[in-house]
């Protein structure tokens, strides 16, 4: 019984969670941050950058030939970027559903996007989409001695 229980307890994660420009412009960090440590989710990375188009097109590599690319560089480098990492069970998954809907006018209200943006070219946040990009992301925005492991107290209180 304890070997099954243990096979299905979910694994985990890290992901990658940015503030976009927009988010921080907005005085929104407080608010993001805050919903994701009240979920019981652990920080385990935190920084204010400024970021270049060089990274940038990395991190979003696959929309390189998107209309809306050179938009959507100008509007990544219009300002500083808050990068997160945040680590739990399945945050990968419950990260993005926080954040909410890729157009924040099909986002519910509760997300983050469907409580805080209107229009897909400013939805305020980013979370990376699988457990493999995270790991990618996190890499990419993160060096290594930036991302710390530190034991929460707080852990036999929101896991069983
Ligand atoms: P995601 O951020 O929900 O993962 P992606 O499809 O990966 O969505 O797109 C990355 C980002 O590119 C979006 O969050 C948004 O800022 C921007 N973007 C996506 N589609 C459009 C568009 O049609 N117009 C303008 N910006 C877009
Ligand atoms: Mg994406």
């Amino acid at each position: 019984l304890t070997r099954s229980r243990s096979a299905v307890r979910m694994a985990m994660e890290r992901t990658y969670i940015m503030i976009k420009p927009d988010g921080v412009q907005r005085g929104l960090v407080g608010e993001i941050i805050k919903r994701f440590e009240q979920r019981g989710y652990k920080l385990g990375a935190l920084k204010l950058y400024q970021a270049n188009e060089d990274l940038l097109r990395k991190h979003y590599g696959d929309l390189q030939e998107k209309p809306f690319f050179p938009g959507l560089l100008k509007y990544m480098t219009s300002g500083p970027v808050t990068c997160m990492v945040w680590e739990g069970e399945n945050v990968v998954r419950m990260g993005r559903q926080m954040l909410g809907e890729t157009n924040p006018q099909a986002s519910a209200p509760g997300t983050i996007r469907g409580d805080f943006s209107i229009v897909v070219g400013r939805n305020i946040c980013h979370g990376s989409d699988s457990v493999a990009s995270a790991e990618k992301e996190i890499k990419l925005w993160f060096d290594d001695n930036e991302v710390l492991a530190w034991k929460d107290h707080s852990h036999a209180w929101v896991y069983e």
